[in-house]
């Protein structure tokens, strides 16, 4: 049984105001060849199929079309989705009587009886090789909020009550799993939840997540899992040393930080119950995400300038794909014109600029760590700009800028 891993497609997501329609149509067109080609049976999409809770209509096509494209290529494929932090769980599920007719089984949230009592059982989906008989229980747990998890009157006084909670649900969920699990069957878990020790993305993930809070334990996966399927973190890993637990991280950069990530889906291979290989397929890189000077440095402005007036540049691209580039600036000095001159460096060619990032390489220093004083007052404004320049720029200050700053003042105090 072939199952191909993939997560957070974010569909429907913006780069600085940029759609990624193209790429993401054209990830969906490559994923089509692959579950061909490699002969898939079984598609785990482990959430965050879209970027937002009510997603844009090209977005919901997207998805949809995919789907049917899918199954029409390959009738007995397997698909289980499961919704990620950013989906709409409720909105993911609402297709469901028309999806389940179709092999596709989407868990948008924990199933609950009508007493309310947890029905662990339903997170379980069978998974069919090429034959058709069942070669896989797979576990699907979505993304658990605070108020989907159990009252916790009995936990240890200094357990985490959120991770304690996360780990009963997945517990339960397992147990249903080995309950449904024929000899060799293979049990595999997905789930979308931030494990311990994982490597963020600076810009998309860090300040989302929030350093390790509530980070989950990579023990709340038993051993006898054959493979675990996780989505939320958008660099591909394995997790806590264990090489059968693993995110497969997004198909696209979705932050300019994740350009030198490998974008990759995971295919696993099961035979009698166990895993038997598994392969990153990388993911074509659709849309070039240049940084100028790159690396996460700043260069002076001139520096930068000449290097945006080398850049090699594909002028037979469609205008969806033009590159996306990344200016970062050091500033030692104020240049009111930088971003007109960026702009007027890159006119008519094919790139899009979607940020210019600006450092100023002043001491840093506010007026009163450079200069304890005891009374403001002994400072004259002339002082105080001074101190201000010196804080984000090097060297003295322009005599033209000091001229213009008491005209400045001297305006003021005739108003007062
Ligand atoms: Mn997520």
């Amino acid at each position: 049984m072939r199952l191909l891993h993939t997560a957070d497609w974010h569909l429907g997501q913006t780069l600085h105001g940029i759609a990624r329609d193209y790429e993401h149509a054209r990830f969906l067109d490559w994923l089509l060849e692959v579950i061909d080609e490699q002969a898939v049976d079984a598609l785990v999409i482990a959430g965050d199929v879209f970027d937002g809770q009510n997603p844009p209509i090209p977005a919901l096509r997207q998805f949809y079309r995919f789907l049917a494209r899918a199954k029409a290529r390959r009738a007995g494929l397997d698909v289980v989705v499961i919704a990620g932090n950013h989906d709409s769980g409720s909105r993911l599920e609402a297709p469901s009587p028309l999806l389940t007719e179709m092999g596709v089984c989407v868990i948008g949230g924990l199933p609950v009886a009508e007493d309310g009592a947890f029905e662990a059982d339903r997170l379980v989906v069978p998974l069919h090789d090429a034959d058709g008989s069942v070669a896989a229980r797979c576990v699907a747990v979505p993304y658990l909020r605070p108020a989907d998890l159990p009252a916790m009157t009995d936990a240890a006084e200094d357990a985490d009550p959120f991770i304690e909670g996360v780990r009963r649900v997945y517990a339960a969920a397992v147990e249903a799993g080995r309950r449904a699990v024929r000899p060799g069957e293979a049990l595999i878990l997905t789930g979308h939840c931030y494990m311990r020790g994982g490597a963020l993305s600076e810009l998309s993930e860090r300040k989302i997540l929030g350093g390790n809070l509530h980070a989950l334990p990579v023990d709340i996966f038993p051993e006898d899992a054959a493979y675990v399927a996780l989505g939320h973190l958008h660099r591909a890993q394995a997790v806590g040393g264990r090489e059968r637990v693993r995110y497969s991280g997004s198909p696209i950069p979705l932050a300019i930080d994740e350009e030198s990530y490998l974008h990759q889906v995971v295919l696993a291979e099961f035979e009698d119950g166990r895993l038997v290989r598994h392969d990153a397929l990388r993911v074509p890189r659709f849309v070039a995400v240049r940084r100028v000077p790159g690396g996460g440095r700043f260069a002076a402005p001139n520096e930068v300038l000449d290097t945006l007036r080398g850049l090699e540049l594909d002028a037979a691209l469609p205008r969806d794909a033009w590159p996306f580039l990344e200016v970062s600036v050091a500033l030692a000095e104020p240049r009111p014109t930088l971003r007109d001159e960026v702009a007027a460096v890159l006119a008519g060619r094919p790139v899009r600029l979607v940020k210019l990032a600006v450092r100023a390489t002043g001491s840093g220093e506010t007026l009163a760590e450079a200069a304890p004083l005891a009374d403001l007052a002994e400072l004259a404004p002339e002082d105080v700009f001074r101190r201000l320049y010196g804080k984000h720029h090097e060297g003295e200050p322009d005599p033209a800028l000091i001229a213009a700053f008491h005209e400045l003042v001297a305006t003021v105090q005739e108003g007062a």
